[in-house]
């Protein structure tokens, strides 16, 4: 391997980026939301200069399948932060005699953070270089960033926020079916099945142009069931709402098979045909009685009775999680024991029916199937698998032992900085904002000998570094996404990005130079695809016969796709699962505590989530002027009967205490929570950060930490 030491030479110019012309200004490009995973499809039209705030408009694009021309209010005000006054347009490194962060030219900044890099690694080990990705970026940069990190760098500590995301949905999915794509199926058939069990996503907010599916599904006599601890926006659509305490799903899935079983209304045929593993998880449900069910989850067993009716009279079925029941510290069991519901009904395999994750962030899933993980290579490969080290090394023209081994999870990434890890290169994650018990992690960043952050806006993470990067964003630089549905699609160049902003290919490209791999790192993204489809070639995520052509004629293509002549797969499983012998594996999973339960000290439950108007760490739609008004600020969502038993008030600000730290804001009074239970959404940093106060508690399986429950005080606040 070369030595990775950095050339004294200067960085070449910017190196070209392109694959295809600019289209003339005025006509719409085809492309895609920047956000989440739902990957609206979207026009964008370039405006001439002056004529607007942002320089280009976001249109309608109905003919796209999955969002057919809906779109939320962020992806409608998306085209605001492509304005040079809405982000950074320049590098900026600290300077030693300040402290303070300045403008610095490209060469400057990248020779800086060569050379912080490979400083760290020649006194440390490789080992104590790291690199902290994000399910945002495209597939493209997901697949670079992984390979820069083994191959350049030669560190094995590389992980993403996804893992904070639907890592445990995943391993679910690994673990029953041998392969995992959040859902199995393209979105549209929701419309299509007998009845919807929606645990734990709140996708009236979170993806609202998904929502018309629902009102399909009951207009076409489809039930909803939401299981909710919140009667929200999508709850309140549901024909069922069950509340359970938050961290209890596990409990709840349980107690439902339990009745299933009792009620004869397992489907022993589908069972004994495509299945293993059914006596012992069969043995397992029936020890959790519904009562049990009842006194752990809160949901009183005539509901429960209700929910097993709908989802067995219906001839088809799906039940779809989200982060509720996944961002908890047996997420992995929790979704497995949901898994197992949809076996033992036989509403698995089949046409319409099947359990499915709703992914996340705009490239959630195939942020997860090309390199970034901990313990991944492209094309959903192993890292520990000899013949997918192998294939992969054979790609990237090194030999096979030169790949490191499996590293560390994202919150154990995060939480070993300034220890074993000196040095990061972050990439399209803002975690003093987004990671569990972030005042911790805020400490260990700071602790750090070096920090470089690639991002498009001075984020909270960005602001503690050495060298900050400017890059470009989805609508001026072409690139793949993978979105929920394992549709693989293209987001279009329209515009230049401003001056003295390059794209993350191109610093990849230009880092990979500075420590002596000039090859093996193109800047342009088509060519990195071309790579990419081979790498991932017989992986179980296989993109080989994908390609941008095809993706734009045929409105996205589904993985495994494994030839320019095989159609793509929107649908898996129906003849057999991905396990070896072709059947679905039941987890035997048995209900467990959260790894915080509330006591004397701590005696009420805070769960995180969303709000409609921001996105995640709130890095981007924060600086939206029309989100900003729309949710200006945290809050804590509260039954007044929980409040008065503390005497807190509507709008008053309420200390929320946890044993990682304290976070205030105003309280918000809503009936539609439990009153043993206390909401506060996540955008936000400062006082009333959320993450302030979350359990880092990991997934065992997984690595999740448990954002979704932990035990608090609250105090009212004096306010003078
Ligand atoms: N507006 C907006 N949309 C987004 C995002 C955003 O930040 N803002 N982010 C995107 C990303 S990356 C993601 S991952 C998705 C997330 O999408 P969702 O999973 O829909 O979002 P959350 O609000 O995190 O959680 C959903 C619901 O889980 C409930 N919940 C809390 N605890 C529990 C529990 O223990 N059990 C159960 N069953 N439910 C519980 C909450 O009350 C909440 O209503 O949204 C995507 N879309
Ligand atoms: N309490 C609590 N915490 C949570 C959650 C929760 O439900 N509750 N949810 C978790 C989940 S599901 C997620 S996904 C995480 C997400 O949390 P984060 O990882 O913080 O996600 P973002 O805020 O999207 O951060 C993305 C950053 O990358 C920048 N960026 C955007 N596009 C690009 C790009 O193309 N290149 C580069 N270099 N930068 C880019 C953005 O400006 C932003 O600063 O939060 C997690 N944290
Ligand atoms: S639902 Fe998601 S992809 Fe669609 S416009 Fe909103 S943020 Fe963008
Ligand atoms: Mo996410």
């Amino acid at each position: 391997m070369n030595a990775a030491t950095p050339r004294t030479t200067a960085t070449p110019a910017a190196p070209a980026t392109v694959s295809a012309p600019l289209p003339d200004p005025g006509e719409p490009v085809d492309t895609h939301c920047p956000y989440c995973s739902l990957q609206c499809g979207m026009g964008l039209r370039r405006l001439p200069a002056g004529t607007s705030d942002a320089p280009a408009e976001v249109v309608e694009r109905p003919a796209f399948p999955v969002n057919r021309g809906a779109l939320c209010g962020k992806g409608r005000t998306a085209a605001r932060l492509l304005a040079p006054g809405a982000r950074l347009t320049e590098p900026l490194v600290r300077d030693p005699a300040t402290g303070r962060l300045v403008p610095a030219d490209w060469d400057t900044a990248l020779a800086r953070v060569a050379a912080g890099l490979s400083r760290t690694g020649a006194a440390h080990g490789k080992d104590a270089v790291g690199v902290f990705g994000g399910g945002g970026l495209t597939n493209e940069k997901a697949y670079a960033l992984g390979k820069f990190a083994r191959v350049v760098l030669g560190t094995s500590q590389i992980d993403y926020n996804g893992r904070f995301c639907m890592s445990s949905a995943a391993a679910a999915h690994q673990r029953a079916f041998g392969l995992d794509r959040g859902l199995p199926f393209p979105l549209a058939d929701i419309a299509r099945t007998g009845c919807v069990v929606l645990v734990g996503s709140n996708l009236a907010e979170t993806m609202p142009p998904a929502l018309r599916y629902l009102t399909e599904l009951k207009e076409n006599g489809g039930r909803l069931i939401v299981v909710d601890p919140r009667r929200t926006r999508t709850a309140e659509q549901a024909d069922l709402h069950l509340a359970p305490r938050p961290g209890t799903d596990l409990a709840l899935a349980l107690g439902l098979l339990h009745l299933v079983v009792a009620e004869g209304r397992t489907d022993e045929e589908f069972i004994a045909a495509r299945t293993s593993g059914w006596p012992a998880a069969r043995a397992a449900a029936m020890a959790h009685w519904p009562e049990l069910a009842e006194r752990v989850t809160g949901v009183p067993v005539p509901q429960l009775r209700a929910a097993v009716r709908l989802f067995c009279a219906a001839d088809s079925a799906m039940v779809l999680t989200a982060r509720g029941p996944e961002q908890q510290s047996k997420g992995t069991d929790t979704v497995g024991a949901w898994i197992n519901l949809c076996l033992a009904t036989g509403h698995a395999g089949r046409e319409h029916s099947g359990y499915g994750c709703l992914t996340g962030q705009g490239n959630g899933q195939g942020g997860r199937e090309h390199g970034q993980k901990a313990d991944q290579l492209p094309g959903y490969r192993k890292l520990s698998d000899p013949a997918a080290r192998a294939h992969v090394a054979e790609v990237w023209g090194v030999p096979p032992e030169s790949l490191p081994g499996p590293g560390r999870s994202a919150y154990e990434l995060l939480d070993a900085l300034g220890r074993d890890v000196r040095a990061l290169l972050l990439m399209g994650s803002n975690p003093v904002v987004s990671a569990p018990r972030a005042a911790h992690v805020e400490q260990r960043i700071r602790a750090l000998d070096f920090l470089a952050v690639a991002d498009v806006v001075l984020s909270e993470t960005a602001t503690l570094a050495d060298v900050v990067l400017p890059v470009a964003q989805w609508a001026e630089e072409t690139g793949t996404t993978t979105n929920l549905e394992g549709r693989v699609l293209l987001r279009r160049r329209a515009l230049p990005p401003p001056p003295g902003v390059r794209t993350d290919l191109q610093v990849l490209h230009s880092l990979a130079a500075l420590l002596g791999w000039e090859k093996g790192f193109p800047a342009d993204p088509e060519e990195t695809f071309d790579e990419l489809r081979r790498a991932s070639a017989g992986g179980p995520a296989d993109y080989a016969g994908i390609t941008y052509r095809r993706i734009a004629a045929e409105d996205g293509v589904f993985w495994p796709c494994s030839g320019e002549d095989h159609p793509g797969t929107p649908r898996l499983f129906l003849d057999r699962f991905a396990t070896p012998d072709g059947r679905a594996r039941f987890a035997p999973v048995t209900h467990r505590p959260a790894a915080e339960e509330p006591d004397d000290r701590y005696p009420v439950v805070l769960t995180t989530g969303r709000v409609l108007a921001q996105y995640q760490s709130g890095a981007q739609t924060r600086r939206v002027p029309e989100l900003a008004t729309a949710a200006p600020g945290p809050y804590v969502e509260i039954h007044p009967r929980l409040a008065r038993q503390y005497g807190i008030e509507d709008g008053r600000l309420v200390a929320v205490v946890s044993r990682r730290g304290r976070a205030v804001a105003p309280a918000r009074f809503s009936e539609a929570i439990r009153a043993d239970t206390v909401f506060m959404p996540f955008h936000w940093p400062g006082p009333g950060r959320a993450n302030t106060l979350t359990n880092p508690a990991l997934d065992p399986v997984s690595g999740m930490p448990e954002f979704k429950m932990c035990a608090v005080r609250l105090e009212p606040v004096e306010e003078s």
